[in-house]
């Protein structure tokens, strides 16, 4: 392509070159690299054209079919803001850049009411559309959002399962996702939420590489850590917490609750909530974060924790999380404003409820005049609009969950996970697996100890209670057979002490018939049996393998070594795919449809679709066509359908 740029630069063709004429033009380099990033594209496009959608968990085509629009919002004057060129009024992100974290959070306490975190770009996806949403829909409603929700304490917009699925489902750079992001957002904090000494995996690494972690997100643009560990293990917990602290973040170190703490004789009630909550204060933390990954705090539950903890501690901010799976979760958000939270989670109307966060606007409707929350609830009307949309442009994610479940308080599922097992008993197709599984659930759990439930243990409980469906075991049957069962890996992984220690200990004789003698048993966070990482020469290997590599790549690797490398692959071969708009990302072109793409600022390519050829029968290959830039290309796609 080099020489081909080189003959058809115009300079060239007209002769009047001369010998250094390559060296002085270094457009012709970059004419290269577009060419070629176009024509990557193409590949991509030419594939989606003869083989369909290769994006796992996608179930047909998106039921929006144009691209969605993007809201004008209103001043109280009513008129239109322009977002683009009107800097959005200064927010809470000001104080923190202005004051640092401990002021931030004293004056978060000190707000007159209770503000709001929107969870619509991290885990109200991840909860209802298997997390699938990309960076270009996320950019594209995020100077409309600074505007809109300039008042809000916070959005969670990183961490959790997103880095993950990024990567390995969307082919995207998670990091990249966060700085485009925080240009376009000024004035609103960024939230991520971190897995304590898992960072954002699924099991512990070593402690320099959680705080190495923790250092690039910090200086890539989130400013507050709602750091948890599954298990409320406060040692496990520790280790992101001094990462946090190290690297200069808000921390917002995190119990989270599971169960329902007002049944009689539950293991975890109002005084193991305290214990956990004193010893993470004594740990110290900015804000506490309480976490409801079920939905299981009910109203008048809320109202004796946040009330309890408030009065014990007057001075402590608290930001509570819940999902509205079991239908009650404005209630109970409304009880924890009322019983002196400082911030509540919602998502947006049109991402919220099941199993994601309480819905934004029936919230502040229903503290109406009571409680003082910082928001214009008519530009949170305007920008949901954009929502509604962008809900039907990922339709082909949704697991169609149709209602609330209160049978979350027995079965006691997270959020995101109900919507993934709903699916996959779905995609069985017997109703009955599905009632089968949630009861299984909940036998998988008082099993293994009664856990908190959450990223990574309830995967744990959720493979567990798959196991026992698929092989048609009763928790008798378990426990009497253990000694000879080969369990998951997750299962095993937990035993051995992978995740943490559970409170109360492990269930015995099972963990002994369980692990036998293929497995330790650790009575230590793992993380202390880890040597640190070589950081300098992971880098150093990487740039070897794969050139232009920085700190955000190391912290990638270290996290999920197969999947960089993976993300790395098909980045080779389809170029940076986080610059097709979604409708283009999942669904075929059409004959005849134009696409623009704008590969840089500046530098957009109209991508026309002309044809798809004649399979050739012996070499299984069929040559797509398409118009580009006005240019015709032919590209060749092996036929896999
Ligand atoms: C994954 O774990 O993300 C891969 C499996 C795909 C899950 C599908 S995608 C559609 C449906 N909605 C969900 O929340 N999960 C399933
Ligand atoms: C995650 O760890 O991804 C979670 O959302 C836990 O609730
Ligand atoms: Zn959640």
């Amino acid at each position: 392509p080099f020489l081909l740029t080189l003959l058809t630069h115009p300079v060239f063709v007209n002769g009047d070159y001369w010998t250094t004429f390559i060296d002085d033009t270094p457009q012709l380099f970059q004419m290269i690299s577009s060419q070629n990033r176009a024509q990557k594209l193409l590949h991509y496009l030419a594939d989606l054209a003869v083989n369909g959608s290769s994006i796992k968990g996608q179930i047909g085509l998106p039921k929006l079919k144009t691209h969605p629009t993007i809201p004008r919002l209103h001043n109280a004057d009513g008129e239109i803001i322009n977002v683009s060129t009107t800097a959005p009024p200064d927010g809470w992100r000001q104080v923190l850049l202005k004051y640092g974290p401990e002021e931030f959070a004293r004056r978060v306490r000190g707000f007159k009411g209770t503000l709001i975190m929107d969870t619509t770009w991290r885990d109200a996806h991840q909860s209802l559309l298997a997390t699938r949403v990309r960076t270009y829909d996320l950019a594209a409603i995020a100077p409309t959002t600074a505007h809109a929700l300039s008042g809000a304490f916070a959005l969670e917009c990183w961490g959790g399962a997103t880095f993950d699925v990024a990567m390995r489902f969307l082919h995207e750079d998670p990091w990249e996702r966060l700085r485009t992001l925080r240009k376009l957002v000024p004035n609103i904090p960024f939230q991520m939420l971190l897995r304590g000494a898992n960072g954002v995996a699924y099991s512990s690494l070593p402690d320099n590489a959680i705080d190495h972690f923790v250092k690039q997100a910090k200086d890539n643009g989130v400013d507050i850590f709602r750091v948890f560990d599954a298990l409320n293990d406060l040692e496990q917990l520790k280790v992101g917490v001094d990462a946090v602290k190290k690297a200069g973040g808000v921390v917002e170190a995190t119990v989270c609750y599971s169960g329902d703490m007002l049944q009689p004789g539950k293991k975890y009630n109002l005084d193991y909530y305290l214990e956990v909550t004193g010893k993470i204060v004594e740990m110290g933390t900015h804000i506490l974060g309480i976490k409801d990954m079920a939905g299981t705090l009910k109203p008048s539950a809320a109202k004796l924790l946040v009330g309890s903890i408030r009065a014990k501690y007057p001075d402590l901010p608290i930001h509570v999380h819940t999902h509205d799976s079991a239908g009650t979760a404005v209630a109970s958000m409304a009880a924890c404003a009322l019983a002196g939270a400082d911030v509540v989670d919602v998502a947006t109307n049109s991402m919220s409820g099941l199993t994601s966060q309480p819905s934004m606007n029936a919230l502040l409707a229903s503290l109406d005049g009571q409680i003082e929350t910082n928001i214009d609830v008519k530009k949170t009307r305007e920008l949901d609009a954009y929502w509604a949309e962008i809900r039907l442009l990922y339709s082909c994610f949704e697991a169609d969950l149709k209602g609330p479940d209160p049978e979350v308080y027995e079965h006691e599922i997270p959020g995101g996970q109900l919507t993934n097992l709903l699916f996959q008993a779905q995609q069985l197709g017997l109703g009955e697996k599905w009632a089968e599984t949630k009861r299984a659930y909940k036998e998988a759990n008082y099993l293994l100890g009664d856990l908190v439930k959450v990223t990574p243990t309830s995967k744990v409980v959720g493979d567990l209670a798959q196991f026992m469906v698929s092989n048609k075991l009763t928790s008798d049957d378990v426990k009497r057979l253990a000694n000879s069962l080969d369990f998951p890996d997750s299962v095993m992984d937990f035993f051995e002490g992978l995740i943490g220690q559970p409170y109360g200990g492990f269930p015995e004789p099972l963990r002994t018939d369980i692990l036998r003698n293929k497995r330790r048993k650790l009575t230590v966070r793992p993380g202390l049996e880890l040597a640190p990482f070589d950081l300098e020469k992971i880098k150093e290997d990487l740039q070897d393998r794969f050139g232009d590599i920085d700190e955000c790549d190391v912290a990638s690797y270290n996290m999920y070594p197969k999947v960089y490398e993976d993300f790395h692959k098909i980045k080779e071969k389809y170029g940076d795919l986080s610059v097709l708009p979604t409708k283009n990302f999942l669904s075929p072109p059409q004959i005849g449809e134009e696409i623009e793409v704008t590969i840089e600022q500046g530098k957009t390519l109209i991508i026309k679709h002309q044809a798809v050829g004649d399979l050739n029968k012996e070499t299984g290959i069929r040559e797509v066509y398409f118009e580009l830039n006005g240019e015709l290309r032919k590209i060749p796609v092996a036929d896999r359908s």
